[in-house]
Protein backbone atom coordinates (compact mmCIF):
# COMPACT_ATOMS: atom_id res chain seq x y z
CA UNK A 1 0.00 0.00 0.00
CA UNK A 2 1.10 3.78 0.03
CA UNK A 3 2.65 5.37 2.43
CA UNK A 4 0.52 7.63 4.14
CA UNK A 5 1.52 11.34 5.74
CA UNK A 6 0.39 11.02 9.62
CA UNK A 7 -0.26 14.05 10.48
CA UNK A 8 -3.30 14.62 13.37
CA UNK A 9 -6.49 14.64 11.83
CA UNK A 10 -9.64 16.78 12.87
CA UNK A 11 -7.81 18.42 15.62
CA UNK A 12 -10.17 21.63 16.65
CA UNK A 13 -9.43 24.63 14.51
CA UNK A 14 -6.84 27.16 15.41
CA UNK A 15 -8.49 30.20 15.56
CA UNK A 16 -6.18 33.71 15.29
CA UNK A 17 -6.37 37.08 15.91
CA UNK A 18 -5.82 39.20 12.63
CA UNK A 19 -1.78 40.23 12.24
CA UNK A 20 -0.76 37.57 14.42
CA UNK A 21 2.18 35.49 13.98
CA UNK A 22 3.49 35.27 10.61
CA UNK A 23 2.88 32.32 8.04
CA UNK A 24 3.63 29.25 9.56
CA UNK A 25 6.16 27.22 7.64
CA UNK A 26 4.35 24.66 6.31
CA UNK A 27 6.80 22.20 4.45
CA UNK A 28 9.62 22.62 7.66
CA UNK A 29 6.58 21.28 9.85
CA UNK A 30 6.32 18.03 7.40
CA UNK A 31 2.61 19.24 5.68
CA UNK A 32 3.65 19.15 2.35
CA UNK A 33 3.80 15.73 0.45
CA UNK A 34 7.92 14.87 -1.07
CA UNK A 35 6.51 13.55 -3.85
CA UNK A 36 5.71 14.94 -7.47
CA UNK A 37 2.36 13.97 -9.29
CA UNK A 38 4.45 12.25 -11.97
CA UNK A 39 6.28 9.53 -9.32
CA UNK A 40 2.50 9.05 -7.46
CA UNK A 41 1.67 7.65 -10.60
CA UNK A 42 4.35 5.68 -10.95
CA UNK A 43 3.97 4.65 -7.30
CA UNK A 44 0.35 3.27 -8.07
CA UNK A 45 1.31 1.41 -10.74
CA UNK A 46 3.78 -0.55 -8.86
CA UNK A 47 1.65 -1.22 -6.51
CA UNK A 48 -2.01 -1.72 -8.56
CA UNK A 49 0.05 -2.61 -12.07
CA UNK A 50 -3.21 -4.72 -13.84
CA UNK A 51 -5.82 -3.04 -11.54
CA UNK A 52 -7.97 -0.77 -13.90
CA UNK A 53 -6.97 2.96 -13.82
CA UNK A 54 -9.56 4.40 -16.07
CA UNK A 55 -12.78 4.11 -17.95
CA UNK A 56 -13.75 6.14 -20.74
CA UNK A 57 -16.55 4.86 -22.89
CA UNK A 58 -15.44 1.43 -24.43
CA UNK A 59 -11.98 2.56 -23.84
CA UNK A 60 -9.99 1.07 -20.22
CA UNK A 61 -6.56 1.57 -19.37
CA UNK A 62 -4.82 -0.68 -16.38
CA UNK A 63 -2.21 1.32 -14.20
CA UNK A 64 0.46 0.13 -15.92
CA UNK A 65 -0.95 0.88 -19.25
CA UNK A 66 -1.67 4.26 -18.11
CA UNK A 67 1.63 4.74 -16.89
CA UNK A 68 3.39 3.73 -19.85
CA UNK A 69 1.62 5.97 -22.20
CA UNK A 70 2.06 8.83 -19.89
CA UNK A 71 5.59 8.59 -20.47
CA UNK A 72 5.46 8.16 -24.43
CA UNK A 73 3.45 11.63 -24.32
CA UNK A 74 5.82 13.02 -22.66
CA UNK A 75 8.27 12.17 -24.72
CA UNK A 76 6.56 13.26 -27.89
CA UNK A 77 5.89 16.43 -25.45
CA UNK A 78 9.60 16.80 -24.77
CA UNK A 79 10.14 16.06 -28.47
CA UNK A 80 8.19 19.81 -29.62
CA UNK A 81 10.35 20.87 -27.45
CA UNK A 82 8.34 21.76 -24.26
CA UNK A 83 10.17 21.69 -21.23
CA UNK A 84 10.13 22.10 -17.60
CA UNK A 85 8.98 25.80 -16.29
CA UNK A 86 7.19 26.06 -19.71
CA UNK A 87 2.97 27.34 -19.17
CA UNK A 88 0.58 25.78 -21.98
CA UNK A 89 -3.36 26.07 -22.42
CA UNK A 90 -4.97 22.52 -21.49
CA UNK A 91 -8.16 22.52 -22.41
CA UNK A 92 -9.77 19.17 -23.24
CA UNK A 93 -13.22 17.71 -22.07
CA UNK A 94 -13.27 14.73 -19.33
CA UNK A 95 -11.36 12.32 -21.37
CA UNK A 96 -8.43 9.41 -20.89
CA UNK A 97 -6.79 12.22 -22.82
CA UNK A 98 -7.32 14.69 -20.47
CA UNK A 99 -5.78 12.53 -17.71
CA UNK A 100 -2.41 11.22 -19.63
CA UNK A 101 -1.69 14.59 -20.50
CA UNK A 102 -1.71 16.20 -17.12
CA UNK A 103 0.42 13.48 -15.89
CA UNK A 104 2.46 14.20 -18.96
CA UNK A 105 2.72 17.51 -18.21
CA UNK A 106 3.56 16.80 -15.01
CA UNK A 107 6.03 14.57 -15.32
CA UNK A 108 7.96 17.11 -17.59
CA UNK A 109 7.35 19.97 -15.15
CA UNK A 110 4.85 21.62 -17.87
CA UNK A 111 2.55 23.62 -16.36
CA UNK A 112 -1.06 23.37 -17.61
CA UNK A 113 -3.83 26.30 -17.02
CA UNK A 114 -6.31 24.37 -16.72
CA UNK A 115 -9.15 25.96 -19.02
CA UNK A 116 -12.96 24.20 -18.58
CA UNK A 117 -14.20 22.91 -21.56
CA UNK A 118 -16.77 25.64 -21.57
CA UNK A 119 -14.19 28.76 -21.39
CA UNK A 120 -14.21 30.70 -24.96
CA UNK A 121 -12.33 33.85 -26.49
CA UNK A 122 -12.67 36.39 -22.81
CA UNK A 123 -11.24 33.58 -20.78
CA UNK A 124 -8.74 32.02 -23.06
CA UNK A 125 -7.26 35.40 -23.87
CA UNK A 126 -6.86 36.48 -20.66
CA UNK A 127 -4.61 33.76 -19.46
CA UNK A 128 -2.67 33.88 -22.38
CA UNK A 129 -2.26 37.67 -21.10
CA UNK A 130 -1.20 37.17 -17.70
CA UNK A 131 1.51 34.14 -18.57
CA UNK A 132 3.70 33.44 -21.40
CA UNK A 133 1.75 30.31 -22.54
CA UNK A 134 3.76 28.07 -25.18
CA UNK A 135 0.85 25.84 -26.29
CA UNK A 136 -2.68 25.04 -27.02
CA UNK A 137 -4.10 21.78 -26.20
CA UNK A 138 -7.49 21.21 -27.33
CA UNK A 139 -10.13 19.24 -29.11
CA UNK A 140 -11.18 19.72 -32.89
CA UNK A 141 -15.00 20.23 -32.46
CA UNK A 142 -17.35 20.37 -29.33
CA UNK A 143 -20.50 21.21 -28.45
CA UNK A 144 -20.37 23.81 -31.39
CA UNK A 145 -17.48 25.65 -31.47
CA UNK A 146 -14.65 25.27 -33.55
CA UNK A 147 -11.76 25.42 -31.35
CA UNK A 148 -8.89 25.61 -34.16
CA UNK A 149 -10.76 28.34 -35.91
CA UNK A 150 -10.61 29.66 -31.68
CA UNK A 151 -6.56 28.37 -31.82
CA UNK A 152 -6.07 30.68 -34.94
CA UNK A 153 -7.52 33.40 -33.05
CA UNK A 154 -5.35 33.26 -30.36
CA UNK A 155 -2.40 32.56 -32.02
CA UNK A 156 -2.34 36.43 -33.67
CA UNK A 157 -3.22 37.47 -30.61
CA UNK A 158 -0.50 35.56 -28.46
CA UNK A 159 2.79 35.37 -30.74
CA UNK A 160 4.15 33.62 -27.73
CA UNK A 161 1.69 30.29 -28.55
CA UNK A 162 3.90 28.54 -30.59
CA UNK A 163 1.99 25.10 -30.27
CA UNK A 164 -1.06 23.92 -30.95
CA UNK A 165 -2.26 20.30 -30.17
CA UNK A 166 -5.33 19.48 -31.11
CA UNK A 167 -7.10 15.90 -29.72
CA UNK A 168 -9.25 14.23 -33.02
CA UNK A 169 -8.80 15.12 -36.94
CA UNK A 170 -6.99 18.41 -38.02
CA UNK A 171 -5.27 19.07 -40.91
CA UNK A 172 -4.14 22.53 -40.04
CA UNK A 173 -2.48 21.48 -36.43
CA UNK A 174 -0.57 18.79 -35.18
CA UNK A 175 -3.01 16.02 -33.27
CA UNK A 176 -2.57 14.93 -29.67
CA UNK A 177 -2.55 11.02 -31.32
CA UNK A 178 0.44 11.75 -33.25
CA UNK A 179 2.55 12.31 -29.93
CA UNK A 180 2.12 8.66 -29.14
CA UNK A 181 3.80 7.62 -33.11
CA UNK A 182 7.49 8.66 -32.66
CA UNK A 183 9.67 5.54 -33.82
CA UNK A 184 10.92 3.87 -30.92
CA UNK A 185 14.54 5.09 -30.76
CA UNK A 186 12.69 8.72 -30.74
CA UNK A 187 11.29 8.12 -27.15
CA UNK A 188 13.75 8.56 -24.43
CA UNK A 189 12.42 7.85 -20.79
CA UNK A 190 12.03 11.92 -20.05
CA UNK A 191 14.17 12.46 -16.96
CA UNK A 192 12.98 15.06 -14.43
CA UNK A 193 14.19 17.44 -12.28
CA UNK A 194 10.53 18.27 -10.95
CA UNK A 195 10.48 19.09 -7.69
CA UNK A 196 7.53 19.00 -4.94
CA UNK A 197 7.94 22.49 -4.60
CA UNK A 198 7.58 23.35 -8.16
CA UNK A 199 4.19 24.78 -10.06
CA UNK A 200 2.65 21.97 -11.02
CA UNK A 201 -0.98 23.77 -12.81
CA UNK A 202 -2.40 26.64 -12.47
CA UNK A 203 -6.34 26.03 -11.81
CA UNK A 204 -8.83 28.78 -11.88
CA UNK A 205 -10.60 31.16 -9.56
CA UNK A 206 -14.20 30.39 -9.43
CA UNK A 207 -16.76 32.61 -8.53
CA UNK A 208 -19.34 32.99 -10.05
CA UNK A 209 -18.72 36.52 -11.52
CA UNK A 210 -15.77 37.70 -12.83
CA UNK A 211 -12.88 36.18 -15.63
CA UNK A 212 -11.02 33.82 -13.64
CA UNK A 213 -7.30 34.29 -12.11
CA UNK A 214 -4.42 32.18 -12.14
CA UNK A 215 -3.96 29.91 -9.26
CA UNK A 216 -0.62 28.44 -8.85
CA UNK A 217 -0.90 24.90 -7.34
CA UNK A 218 2.59 23.28 -6.09
CA UNK A 219 3.37 19.25 -6.33
CA UNK A 220 3.73 19.14 -2.71
CA UNK A 221 0.69 20.89 -1.30
CA UNK A 222 -1.51 20.22 -3.57
CA UNK A 223 -0.87 16.30 -3.31
CA UNK A 224 -1.56 16.72 0.43
CA UNK A 225 -4.66 18.24 -0.23
CA UNK A 226 -5.46 15.29 -2.28
CA UNK A 227 -4.36 12.72 0.08
CA UNK A 228 -6.19 14.64 3.13
CA UNK A 229 -9.51 14.43 1.00
CA UNK A 230 -9.08 10.27 0.00
CA UNK A 231 -8.03 9.91 3.86
CA UNK A 232 -10.92 11.33 5.41
CA UNK A 233 -13.45 9.70 2.27
CA UNK A 234 -11.85 6.49 2.64
CA UNK A 235 -10.92 6.06 -0.38
CA UNK A 236 -9.49 3.05 -1.21
CA UNK A 237 -8.51 0.71 -4.08
CA UNK A 238 -12.11 -1.14 -4.14
CA UNK A 239 -13.20 3.00 -4.78
CA UNK A 240 -14.86 3.74 -8.14
CA UNK A 241 -15.19 7.47 -9.00
CA UNK A 242 -17.19 9.02 -11.63
CA UNK A 243 -15.76 12.21 -12.95
CA UNK A 244 -18.60 13.44 -13.74
CA UNK A 245 -18.14 17.67 -13.55
CA UNK A 246 -15.37 19.38 -15.54
CA UNK A 247 -11.86 17.36 -14.70
CA UNK A 248 -9.72 20.13 -15.06
CA UNK A 249 -11.87 21.30 -11.58
CA UNK A 250 -10.41 21.14 -8.43
CA UNK A 251 -13.78 19.81 -7.07
CA UNK A 252 -12.88 16.58 -9.63
CA UNK A 253 -9.26 16.66 -9.81
CA UNK A 254 -8.18 16.26 -5.79
CA UNK A 255 -11.16 16.68 -3.41
CA UNK A 256 -10.42 13.62 -4.04
CA UNK A 257 -11.56 13.35 -7.54
CA UNK A 258 -9.97 11.39 -9.97
CA UNK A 259 -6.13 12.31 -8.77
CA UNK A 260 -6.98 10.96 -5.21
CA UNK A 261 -8.84 7.66 -6.96
CA UNK A 262 -5.38 7.33 -8.96
CA UNK A 263 -3.66 7.76 -5.98
CA UNK A 264 -5.68 5.17 -3.87
CA UNK A 265 -5.68 2.65 -6.88
CA UNK A 266 -9.19 2.54 -7.49
CA UNK A 267 -10.53 3.05 -10.80
CA UNK A 268 -12.01 6.37 -12.56
CA UNK A 269 -14.75 6.06 -14.52
CA UNK A 270 -15.09 9.39 -17.27
CA UNK A 271 -18.35 11.22 -17.87
CA UNK A 272 -18.95 12.82 -20.65
CA UNK A 273 -21.78 14.72 -19.36
CA UNK A 274 -22.98 15.38 -16.04
CA UNK A 275 -26.71 14.47 -17.27
CA UNK A 276 -28.49 11.57 -15.18
CA UNK A 277 -29.51 10.38 -18.50
CA UNK A 278 -25.73 9.74 -18.67
CA UNK A 279 -24.43 8.66 -15.55
CA UNK A 280 -27.53 6.91 -14.02
CA UNK A 281 -26.07 3.90 -16.78
CA UNK A 282 -22.23 4.25 -16.05
CA UNK A 283 -22.96 4.38 -12.51
CA UNK A 284 -25.15 0.97 -12.83
CA UNK A 285 -22.71 -0.75 -14.96
CA UNK A 286 -19.68 -0.16 -13.61
CA UNK A 287 -20.44 -0.07 -9.63
CA UNK A 288 -19.32 3.57 -9.23
CA UNK A 289 -19.27 3.99 -5.47
CA UNK A 290 -18.62 7.95 -5.33
CA UNK A 291 -18.94 10.90 -7.69
CA UNK A 292 -19.35 15.24 -7.03
CA UNK A 293 -21.90 17.48 -8.24
CA UNK A 294 -22.55 20.94 -7.96
CA UNK A 295 -25.96 21.72 -6.33
CA UNK A 296 -27.93 22.52 -9.95
CA UNK A 297 -27.24 18.71 -10.66
CA UNK A 298 -27.86 17.13 -7.69
CA UNK A 299 -31.32 18.82 -7.93
CA UNK A 300 -31.56 17.56 -11.74
CA UNK A 301 -30.31 14.12 -11.03
CA UNK A 302 -33.02 14.42 -7.59
CA UNK A 303 -35.71 15.28 -10.37
CA UNK A 304 -34.89 12.33 -13.13
CA UNK A 305 -35.91 9.94 -10.21
CA UNK A 306 -38.66 12.01 -9.42
CA UNK A 307 -39.81 11.50 -13.12
CA UNK A 308 -39.43 8.14 -12.99
CA UNK A 309 -35.63 7.04 -13.75
CA UNK A 310 -34.35 4.30 -11.21
CA UNK A 311 -31.80 5.66 -8.50
CA UNK A 312 -28.52 4.87 -9.17
CA UNK A 313 -28.07 1.87 -6.89
CA UNK A 314 -24.55 1.35 -6.79
CA UNK A 315 -24.09 4.70 -5.59
CA UNK A 316 -22.81 4.86 -2.30
CA UNK A 317 -21.86 8.41 -1.46
CA UNK A 318 -22.86 12.03 -3.21
CA UNK A 319 -20.06 14.80 -2.79
CA UNK A 320 -22.03 17.96 -3.51
CA UNK A 321 -19.79 21.32 -2.92
CA UNK A 322 -19.43 24.42 -5.03
CA UNK A 323 -22.14 26.47 -3.99
CA UNK A 324 -24.68 26.43 -1.80
CA UNK A 325 -27.02 23.43 -1.22
CA UNK A 326 -30.35 24.30 0.91
CA UNK A 327 -30.69 22.41 3.32
CA UNK A 328 -34.29 21.27 1.55
CA UNK A 329 -32.23 19.90 -1.32
CA UNK A 330 -29.77 18.16 1.00
CA UNK A 331 -32.35 16.39 3.29
CA UNK A 332 -33.94 14.63 -0.06
CA UNK A 333 -30.49 13.23 -1.14
CA UNK A 334 -30.65 10.27 0.72
CA UNK A 335 -34.20 9.45 0.41
CA UNK A 336 -34.46 10.12 -3.19
CA UNK A 337 -30.77 8.98 -4.66
CA UNK A 338 -30.18 6.35 -2.11
CA UNK A 339 -26.75 6.89 -1.36
CA UNK A 340 -24.75 9.22 1.48
CA UNK A 341 -24.79 12.56 1.07
CA UNK A 342 -20.98 15.14 1.88
CA UNK A 343 -21.05 18.71 1.68
CA UNK A 344 -18.16 20.28 0.25
CA UNK A 345 -17.45 24.04 0.45
CA UNK A 346 -13.60 24.40 -1.59
CA UNK A 347 -12.05 26.75 -3.22
CA UNK A 348 -9.70 26.34 -6.16
CA UNK A 349 -7.54 28.91 -3.90
CA UNK A 350 -6.70 26.29 -1.13
CA UNK A 351 -9.12 25.64 1.67
CA UNK A 352 -11.22 22.50 1.60
CA UNK A 353 -14.09 21.94 3.86
CA UNK A 354 -16.26 18.73 4.18
CA UNK A 355 -18.60 16.91 6.35
CA UNK A 356 -17.11 13.33 7.91
CA UNK A 357 -19.04 10.17 7.14
CA UNK A 358 -19.31 9.43 10.90
CA UNK A 359 -20.52 13.08 11.11
CA UNK A 360 -25.01 12.63 12.42
CA UNK A 361 -27.18 13.17 9.95
CA UNK A 362 -27.70 16.59 11.24
CA UNK A 363 -24.20 18.08 10.91
CA UNK A 364 -24.55 16.83 7.31
CA UNK A 365 -27.50 18.22 6.38
CA UNK A 366 -27.04 21.80 8.06
CA UNK A 367 -23.33 22.39 7.67
CA UNK A 368 -20.57 22.26 5.04
CA UNK A 369 -18.35 20.41 7.62
CA UNK A 370 -14.67 21.50 8.58
CA UNK A 371 -11.26 22.04 6.88
CA UNK A 372 -9.36 18.68 5.81
CA UNK A 373 -5.94 19.84 7.94
CA UNK A 374 -5.45 20.52 11.50
CA UNK A 375 -3.44 23.47 9.88
CA UNK A 376 -6.11 25.02 8.25
CA UNK A 377 -6.92 28.40 10.18
CA UNK A 378 -9.98 29.95 9.53
CA UNK A 379 -11.43 33.20 10.71
CA UNK A 380 -14.63 35.34 10.69
CA UNK A 381 -14.47 39.17 10.79
CA UNK A 382 -17.03 41.81 10.30
CA UNK A 383 -16.64 44.43 7.77
CA UNK A 384 -14.30 46.55 10.06
CA UNK A 385 -11.92 43.35 9.94
CA UNK A 386 -12.32 42.74 13.89
CA UNK A 387 -12.93 38.59 14.20
CA UNK A 388 -16.43 37.57 15.57
CA UNK A 389 -17.18 34.70 18.00
CA UNK A 390 -18.77 31.37 16.58
CA UNK A 391 -22.12 31.65 15.87
CA UNK A 392 -21.95 35.14 14.23
CA UNK A 393 -22.10 35.16 10.82
CA UNK A 394 -19.16 37.01 8.37
CA UNK A 395 -16.49 37.14 6.30
CA UNK A 396 -14.09 34.13 5.91
CA UNK A 397 -10.50 34.74 5.99
CA UNK A 398 -7.93 31.94 5.55
CA UNK A 399 -4.80 30.28 5.75
CA UNK A 400 -3.36 27.17 5.33
CA UNK A 401 -0.84 24.28 3.95
CA UNK A 402 -2.65 24.21 0.69
CA UNK A 403 -4.28 27.72 0.50
CA UNK A 404 -2.15 29.88 -1.71
CA UNK A 405 -0.69 33.47 -0.66
CA UNK A 406 -1.59 34.92 -3.87
CA UNK A 407 -2.59 34.34 -7.23
CA UNK A 408 -0.56 34.43 -10.34
CA UNK A 409 0.93 38.26 -11.74
CA UNK A 410 -1.92 39.95 -10.37
CA UNK A 411 -0.65 42.60 -7.77
CA UNK A 412 -4.19 44.33 -8.17
CA UNK A 413 -6.33 41.03 -7.56
CA UNK A 414 -3.74 40.02 -4.08
CA UNK A 415 -3.94 43.69 -2.45
CA UNK A 416 -7.70 42.87 -2.43
CA UNK A 417 -8.15 39.39 -1.65
CA UNK A 418 -5.38 38.71 0.90
CA UNK A 419 -4.49 39.98 4.40
CA UNK A 420 -0.98 41.40 5.46
CA UNK A 421 -0.56 38.08 7.75
CA UNK A 422 -1.31 36.20 4.31
CA UNK A 423 -5.01 35.10 4.94
CA UNK A 424 -7.09 34.77 1.62
CA UNK A 425 -10.43 36.49 1.77
CA UNK A 426 -13.15 34.86 -0.88
CA UNK A 427 -15.97 37.12 -0.01
CA UNK A 428 -17.77 33.95 1.16
CA UNK A 429 -20.24 34.97 4.69
CA UNK A 430 -20.01 31.97 6.90
CA UNK A 431 -20.87 31.21 10.48
CA UNK A 432 -18.62 29.32 12.53
CA UNK A 433 -20.45 26.82 14.94
CA UNK A 434 -19.03 25.83 18.08
CA UNK A 435 -17.55 22.46 16.88
CA UNK A 436 -16.09 24.10 14.38
CA UNK A 437 -18.17 23.02 11.20
CA UNK A 438 -18.43 26.20 8.54
CA UNK A 439 -21.88 26.96 7.42
CA UNK A 440 -22.14 28.95 4.36
CA UNK A 441 -24.44 31.78 4.40
CA UNK A 442 -23.52 33.15 0.61
CA UNK A 443 -21.14 35.29 -1.10
CA UNK A 444 -21.09 39.23 -0.43
CA UNK A 445 -22.36 40.20 -3.11
CA UNK A 446 -25.60 37.29 -2.76
CA UNK A 447 -27.16 39.94 -0.28
CA UNK A 448 -29.23 41.91 -1.17
CA UNK A 449 -29.60 45.26 -0.27
CA UNK A 450 -33.37 46.67 -0.83
CA UNK A 451 -33.41 50.62 0.31
CA UNK A 452 -31.28 49.46 3.58
CA UNK A 453 -32.86 45.65 4.15
CA UNK A 454 -31.16 43.34 3.81
CA UNK A 455 -32.18 40.19 1.94
CA UNK A 456 -29.99 36.87 2.11
CA UNK A 457 -30.50 35.33 -1.39
CA UNK A 458 -30.06 31.74 0.60
CA UNK A 459 -33.58 32.31 3.17
CA UNK A 460 -35.83 33.11 0.10
CA UNK A 461 -34.51 30.64 -1.96
CA UNK A 462 -34.98 27.65 0.77
CA UNK A 463 -38.47 28.53 1.17
CA UNK A 464 -39.05 28.64 -2.25
CA UNK A 465 -37.59 25.29 -3.03
CA UNK A 466 -39.90 24.15 -0.61
CA UNK A 467 -42.58 24.27 -3.00
CA UNK A 468 -44.05 21.40 -4.91
CA UNK A 469 -44.02 22.97 -8.03
CA UNK A 470 -40.18 24.60 -7.41
CA UNK A 471 -36.98 22.64 -8.93
CA UNK A 472 -34.47 25.30 -8.47
CA UNK A 473 -34.54 28.81 -7.64
CA UNK A 474 -31.99 32.02 -7.78
CA UNK A 475 -32.54 35.09 -6.12
CA UNK A 476 -30.71 38.30 -7.74
CA UNK A 477 -30.51 41.44 -6.68
CA UNK A 478 -32.07 44.26 -9.72
CA UNK A 479 -31.28 47.74 -9.46
CA UNK A 480 -33.68 50.01 -9.07
CA UNK A 481 -33.49 53.80 -8.82
CA UNK A 482 -35.78 54.03 -5.74
CA UNK A 483 -34.45 51.07 -3.40
CA UNK A 484 -30.75 50.78 -4.54
CA UNK A 485 -31.82 47.51 -5.49
CA UNK A 486 -34.56 45.00 -5.57
CA UNK A 487 -35.02 41.21 -5.73
CA UNK A 488 -35.85 38.92 -8.80
CA UNK A 489 -36.44 35.55 -8.25
CA UNK A 490 -35.78 33.03 -11.08
CA UNK A 491 -37.45 30.14 -10.61
CA UNK A 492 -37.13 26.61 -12.81
CA UNK A 493 -40.47 24.93 -11.77
CA UNK A 494 -42.11 21.24 -12.59
CA UNK A 495 -45.12 22.54 -13.22
CA UNK A 496 -47.09 25.44 -13.75
CA UNK A 497 -47.55 27.95 -10.84
CA UNK A 498 -47.89 31.89 -10.58
CA UNK A 499 -45.94 34.19 -9.00
CA UNK A 500 -48.88 34.88 -6.83
CA UNK A 501 -49.41 31.44 -5.48
CA UNK A 502 -45.41 31.47 -4.36
CA UNK A 503 -45.45 34.69 -2.99
CA UNK A 504 -48.67 33.60 -1.43
CA UNK A 505 -46.55 30.51 -0.24
CA UNK A 506 -43.55 32.45 1.12
CA UNK A 507 -45.92 34.31 3.45
CA UNK A 508 -47.49 31.88 4.97
CA UNK A 509 -44.70 30.57 6.15
CA UNK A 510 -43.73 33.96 8.12
CA UNK A 511 -41.23 35.90 5.94
CA UNK A 512 -41.26 39.24 5.89
CA UNK A 513 -42.95 41.72 3.44
CA UNK A 514 -39.91 43.29 2.54
CA UNK A 515 -38.16 40.20 1.53
CA UNK A 516 -41.09 38.91 -0.87
CA UNK A 517 -39.61 39.05 -4.63
CA UNK A 518 -40.33 42.16 -6.06
CA UNK A 519 -40.08 40.51 -9.32
CA UNK A 520 -40.87 36.50 -10.90
CA UNK A 521 -39.05 34.84 -13.67
CA UNK A 522 -39.79 31.42 -14.84
CA UNK A 523 -36.88 30.01 -16.91
CA UNK A 524 -35.98 26.92 -18.86
CA UNK A 525 -32.39 26.46 -17.76
CA UNK A 526 -29.85 28.51 -15.83
CA UNK A 527 -26.98 29.89 -17.03
CA UNK A 528 -24.12 28.62 -15.68
CA UNK A 529 -20.62 28.90 -15.19
CA UNK A 530 -17.95 26.47 -16.67
CA UNK A 531 -18.62 23.83 -13.97
CA UNK A 532 -22.30 24.19 -13.82
CA UNK A 533 -23.06 26.26 -11.17
CA UNK A 534 -25.88 28.91 -11.59
CA UNK A 535 -24.20 32.17 -12.33
CA UNK A 536 -25.97 34.99 -10.54
CA UNK A 537 -23.82 37.22 -12.79
CA UNK A 538 -25.26 35.99 -15.82
CA UNK A 539 -28.77 36.44 -14.22
CA UNK A 540 -27.87 40.09 -13.18
CA UNK A 541 -26.66 41.17 -16.27
CA UNK A 542 -29.96 39.57 -18.05
CA UNK A 543 -31.97 41.45 -15.66
CA UNK A 544 -29.89 44.70 -16.42
CA UNK A 545 -30.60 44.33 -20.13
CA UNK A 546 -34.03 43.43 -19.85
CA UNK A 547 -34.54 46.75 -17.17
CA UNK A 548 -32.90 48.72 -19.72
CA UNK A 549 -35.37 48.47 -22.68
CA UNK A 550 -37.96 48.25 -20.63
CA UNK A 551 -39.83 51.36 -20.94
CA UNK A 552 -42.08 50.89 -17.39
CA UNK A 553 -40.59 53.27 -14.48
CA UNK A 554 -41.70 50.53 -11.79
CA UNK A 555 -41.05 46.65 -12.12
CA UNK A 556 -44.16 44.49 -12.61
CA UNK A 557 -44.30 41.10 -10.87
CA UNK A 558 -44.59 38.61 -14.03
CA UNK A 559 -46.66 35.96 -13.34
C1 LIG B 1 -15.21 25.12 -5.77
O1 LIG B 1 -14.16 25.90 -6.11
P1 LIG B 1 -14.25 27.22 -6.98
O2 LIG B 1 -12.90 27.81 -6.92
O3 LIG B 1 -14.85 26.92 -8.31
O4 LIG B 1 -15.30 28.18 -6.25
C2 LIG B 1 -15.09 28.60 -4.93
C3 LIG B 1 -16.31 29.33 -4.42
C4 LIG B 1 -16.26 29.59 -2.93
O5 LIG B 1 -15.53 30.76 -2.62
C5 LIG B 1 -17.74 29.73 -2.64
O6 LIG B 1 -18.20 30.98 -3.00
C6 LIG B 1 -18.37 28.72 -3.52
O7 LIG B 1 -17.47 28.53 -4.61
N1 LIG B 1 -18.59 27.44 -2.85
C7 LIG B 1 -19.64 27.20 -2.02
C8 LIG B 1 -19.53 25.86 -1.63
N2 LIG B 1 -18.42 25.34 -2.21
C9 LIG B 1 -17.87 26.33 -2.94
N3 LIG B 1 -20.62 28.00 -1.59
C10 LIG B 1 -21.53 27.44 -0.75
N4 LIG B 1 -21.50 26.16 -0.34
C11 LIG B 1 -20.53 25.32 -0.74
N5 LIG B 1 -20.53 24.04 -0.32
O8 LIG B 1 -16.35 25.42 -6.01
C12 LIG B 1 -14.87 23.84 -5.09
C13 LIG B 1 -13.55 23.45 -4.99
C14 LIG B 1 -13.24 22.26 -4.36
C15 LIG B 1 -14.26 21.48 -3.83
C16 LIG B 1 -15.56 21.88 -3.94
C17 LIG B 1 -15.88 23.07 -4.57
Amino acid sequence: MHSRIDLPIDSSLRQSPPNAARRPDYQHDGYWCDQTFGAMLRQSASCFPQACALVDGERQLTYQQLDQRVDRLASGLAHLGLSAGDKVLLQLPNSIEFVEMCFALYRLGVQPILALPAHRDVELASFCAFADVSAYISVDQSEGCDFEALALRLQQRFPSLEHVIISGESTVFRTLQSLYLLPDEKHSVVETSVTPHMVACFQLSGGTTGVPKLIPRRHGEYLYNLKRCADICRFSSETVYLAALPMAHNFTMCCPGFMGTLYAGGCVVIARQPTAEHCFPLIERYQVTHTALVPPLALLWMEAVALGRNPPHALQWLQVGGARLSYEAARRVMPVLGCRLQQVFGMAEGLICMTRPDDDLSRVLHTQGRPISAADEIRVVDEKGQCLPPGQVGQIQTRGPYTIQGYYRNPEANASAFTDDGFYCSGDRIELTPDGDVIVEGRDKDLINRGGEKIAAEEVENLLLSHPAVVDVALVAMPDDFLGERACAFVLAREAVSAAALKRHLSQQGLAAFKLPDRFQFIDEFPSTGVGKVSRQHLRAALQQQLLSSLEPDIPVSS
